[in-house]
């Protein structure tokens, strides 16, 4: 039942009420009945301990030994970034000038992130990061800026985590008051994989700019006209505007005419006039080889006073050295993981890198034992999410093949896998890099990149090769192409450069016109109004502005979280040993709700499957109680 109570009234919530109202409306003090905190916590324990983690359909068992990471103690000092002190002194505009006037080789340490996002799923949970956020600040202090937001956190934490990723960005804000926050935006995509309408992404930016410095925007294919509307609002809210460019292929490579050292610097130009303050290079598959790294920096250096942002995926092993050739070339800042969360499909070592250029004048000002410190604690950490290994063990020079971007690799080799094409993975490279070439050599990153990976998955489960499909079409047949294979042939992601290869696009669209400009252009205003009342039925209350721009992004997911929360209660309350493996038999756990109440949960018995589900015997704060889930195996 929806009640309209003080927590729910709008006319009451809305504050245009007197006293009478108050008195007249009796219906304002009628409360559900007080929901059991402690029945839920054990319906979420006794179905991780038999079905798993949310969002796997297994269990898992426990590392052995298992290690509790302890992070690094806080001073409890108020650290403040030379960058932080320079920015809110100067604004956005004077940052890039001391950036760029400035001689040290600057640092954005991406742990928090992208690094967990490459290497381990995005799993990592809110709690976990931020038992280390503090001490990073402070035994970081000279860092650029931490990424910490974006990309795929806000899906995976509302879809996995159960978690709400707006309360991750407030709790970094206040752990990490004297830095420079960065977040990955995806343009007119935000924070998901489709286009929204305009005002979905200014109201997301609007609210993300309380907590974030630093707005990477990019566009998966370099279309400006897809980031234009990003940047405008950055630069709205008086944040910092940093234009990425995408990198793709090979600018060295005497075969390379379509991804040339003018095309890059082309960009540069556009992004700074329109209104970018800093440009980043991003290079998410980890292409960009050292020779070809100081060729390019020096190309954009010529071309714009900007400050030079430079991001990679150290997937073949060449990232430090790669790293270096630019930093002599003059590059401004560089990404970095620190060194147990570093390497392979995720950022180049910064532990590795200060090592490096030790006798370099531009060597980071970062203390390697604080580093280590740092490395240690997630290091521990890495061993309690092993589920979310990738498995890739070695660095692979085949990404210049395949083009894969590091944070796809971590995420596409498990579903093959899970598809049953695991022993076929070779197969499923090769066809990515077949499409990619049939697809017009596009540029591969989120959501292009799981474009091309769908429809390589789909020729290896149909046992197809490109070719099939023109041959096929000539002999009349038709293909059941994925849905996002449609989507980008109709434009509705972006528009490559060189445009769409057209003979592929008319078999694909089937008549079908497609768009030839932003599709933003042609999407209608979100209606907050409407929304916001569907949104109030579902919680049984009125939304918050972030829980409307959560579900306006991801209307399904945002949806079952609610779900999920209303039975289950909160997830972050567990411990992470408990929310990834449950209880073992006698295992006592305290569970820590957010009014500061702690329930105390003893697992004492699991009963037989009767029925496909099963009664788990628990003890809570010392009463015994029984549950019955459903046995998903
Ligand atoms: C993302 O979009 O999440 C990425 O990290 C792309 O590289
Ligand atoms: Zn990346």
């Amino acid at each position: 039942p929806f009640l309209v109570n003080v927590i729910r009234d709008p006319v009451f919530l809305s504050g245009n009420t007197h006293t009478r109202y108050i008195d007249e409306t009796p219906k304002l003090f009628e409360f559900p009945p007080r929901r059991d905190r402690g029945t839920k916590a054990l319906r979420a324990l006794a179905d991780i301990t038999i079905n798993g983690p949310p969002g796997s359909t297994k269990r898992f068992k426990r590392p052995e030994p298992l290690i509790i990471p302890k992070a690094p103690k806080s001073a409890g000092k108020d650290a403040k970034s030379p960058a932080f002190e320079v920015f809110e002194r100067e604004g956005a505009i004077g940052l890039a000038k001391w950036m760029r006037g400035q001689d040290k080789l600057l640092i954005t340490d991406t742990t928090f992130r992208d690094a967990h996002q490459s290497l381990l799923a995005t799993r990592v949970r809110t709690n976990d990061l931020l038992a280390v956020a503090k001490p990073s600040a402070e035994l970081m202090e000279n860092a650029f800026s931490f990424e910490v937001w974006g990309g795929a956190t806000f899906d995976v934490c509302m879809r996995f985590l159960l978690e709400d990723p707006w309360q991750r960005l407030d709790e970094f804000r206040a752990s990490m008051p004297g830095h420079l926050l960065q977040m990955l935006l995806r343009g007119a995509n935000g924070v998901g994989y489709t286009n929204y309408p305009d005002n979905v992404i200014r109201a997301f930016i609007e609210e993300a700019a309380k907590g974030i410095d630093i707005f990477r925007i990019f566009d998966a294919l370099n279309y400006i006209p897809n980031m234009e509307l990003a940047i405008e609002e950055v630069n709205k809210h008086g944040k910092i505007a940093e234009a990425s460019i995408c990198y793709t292929s090979d600018v060295l490579s005497p075969k390379e005419d379509k991804y040339t050292l003018k095309y890059y610097a082309d960009l540069a130009v556009e992004l700074e006039k329109r209104g970018a303050h800093i440009i980043n290079i991003k290079d998410m598959a980890g292409l960009l080889k050292p020779y070809s790294a100081r060729a390019l920096i020096k190309a954009l250096r010529d071309v714009t006073e900007l400050p030079i942002h430079l991001h990679t995926h150290d997937t073949s092993g060449n990232g430090v050295a790669m790293y270096l050739m630019a930093a002599e070339a003059g590059v401004d800042c560089v990404d970095t993981a620190l060194s147990s969360m570093a390497g392979l499909t995720s950022q180049p070592s910064l532990n590795a890198l200060i090592a490096a250029m030790e006798p370099d004048s531009r060597c980071p000002e970062l203390d390697p034992e604080s580093l280590q410190d740092l490395a240690d604690y997630w290091e521990h950490l890495r061993l309690l999410y092993y589920p979310f290994e990738s498995g890739l063990k070695a660095s692979t020079a085949d990404v210049y093949y395949h083009e894969i971007p590091g944070g796809q690799y971590s995420n596409l080799k498990p579903r093959a896998i899970e598809l049953g094409m695991g022993e076929q993975w070779n197969l499923v490279t090769q066809r990515y890099h077949e499409v990619n070439l049939a697809f017009g050599n596009i540029i591969k990153v989120t959501p292009t990149s799981k474009v091309v990976a769908d429809m390589a998955m789909f020729l290896v489960r149909n046992d197809l090769a490109i070719e099939d499909i023109f041959e096929g079409h000539q002999r009349g047949e038709t293909f059941d192409f994925p849905q996002s294979v449609v989507d980008f042939f109709m434009g509705n992601i972006s528009q490559p450069h060189g445009g769409f290869p057209k003979e592929l696009q008319d078999i694909v669209l089937r008549g079908k016109k497609p768009l030839t400009e932003r599709a933003g252009k042609f999407i209608p205003d979100y209606d907050w109004t409407a929304q916001n009342e569907a949104l109030a039925l579902l919680l049984e209350r009125q939304p918050t502005r972030r829980e409307a721009i959560s579900y306006a992004l991801y209307p399904k997911v945002y949806s079952a979280l609610a779900q999920a929360i209303a039975e289950y209660g909160e997830y972050r309350a567990f411990n992470t040993t408990a929310y990834l493996y449950g209880l073992e038999l006698g295992e006592e756990t305290l569970v820590e709700m957010e009014d500061g109440k702690t329930l105390v949960i003893k697992l004492l018995a699991i009963g037989e499957a009767s029925d496909g589900t099963r009664k788990v015997y628990f003890e809570l704060n010392g009463q015994p109680r029984e549950v019955v889930v459903l046995d998903k195996a």
